[in-house]
């Protein structure tokens, strides 16, 4: 059985979770918490040497870390990786797009504010994240404008992996409001068959056959 390490504030273990979920795959769920040093142990750092959730590991035990590099493998096959040459690439571009100008800006301010005390140099470095993420958020409202999904003419994993913190961004300190066409897609992801919320994830086996 698929096992994912995870934890259930990520929104980077989100993804997996979200996409496993609309899959109806049956898999292990595992909580492991940074803030007690668990993805810095031997064992977890066989895993992922990177010490990071999330991880998938397969039924051959396996390991994949890196939450878009797991979306791509699971989504193989499915609706929501694009069977075109071209498809497949413009959902890589917005994941690409997620990790490098979205999720270090949106992701790490909502941690520095939620779940840590702040340092004195991340208190100095906020401001800069959040205008990275409203730059982010600008890039996705002018894209909304001339379509309603990332990646192709249906839901896809870029918008899995744009999802997971574009609807909780209002924890790191970003107005929602004043992006509306990112305000009507997170409507939109939301409301299709299949979609579980973030928090609470569950324990355990999760999505049993026959459950
Ligand atoms: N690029 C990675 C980022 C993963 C990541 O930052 N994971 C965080 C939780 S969201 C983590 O495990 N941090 C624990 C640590 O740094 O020890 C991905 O997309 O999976």
């Amino acid at each position: 059985m698929l096992r994912l390490y995870d934890n259930h504030l990520s929104g980077n273990g989100y993804k997996p979770r979200l996409l496993l979920a609309h899959l109806g795959r049956t898999y292990e769920r595992i909580e492991v918490d940074s803030l007690k040093g668990e993805t810095r142990t031997p064992e977890f750092l066989a895993r992922n040497p990177n010490g990071r959730i999330p991880v998938l590991e397969l039924d051959d035990s396996t390991c994949l870390a890196e939450s878009n590099a797991i979306l791509f493998y699971l989504a193989e096959g499915s609706p929501f990786l694009p069977a075109d040459r071209l498809g497949r690439a413009l959902t890589l571009q917005w994941m690409f797009f997620e990790q490098y100008s979205h999720e270090p800006n949106i992701a790490v301010a909502r941690h520095w504010i939620q779940h840590l005390e702040m340092t004195e140099s991340q208190r100095a470095q906020l401001p800069d994240r959040q205008e990275g993420g409203r730059a982010a958020l600008a890039v996705m409202e002018r894209h909304l404008g001339e379509s309603d999904w990332f990646g192709g003419d249906a839901m896809s994993i870029a918008d899995f992996a744009l999802y997971a913190y574009t609807h909780v961004a209002d924890e790191g300190g970003f107005d929602l409001g004043d992006y509306p066409a990112v305000g009507a897609w997170l409507a939109r992801v939301a409301e299709q068959p299949g979609h579980v919320p973030m928090n609470p994830a569950p324990e355990g086996i999760v999505n049993p056959v026959g459950g």
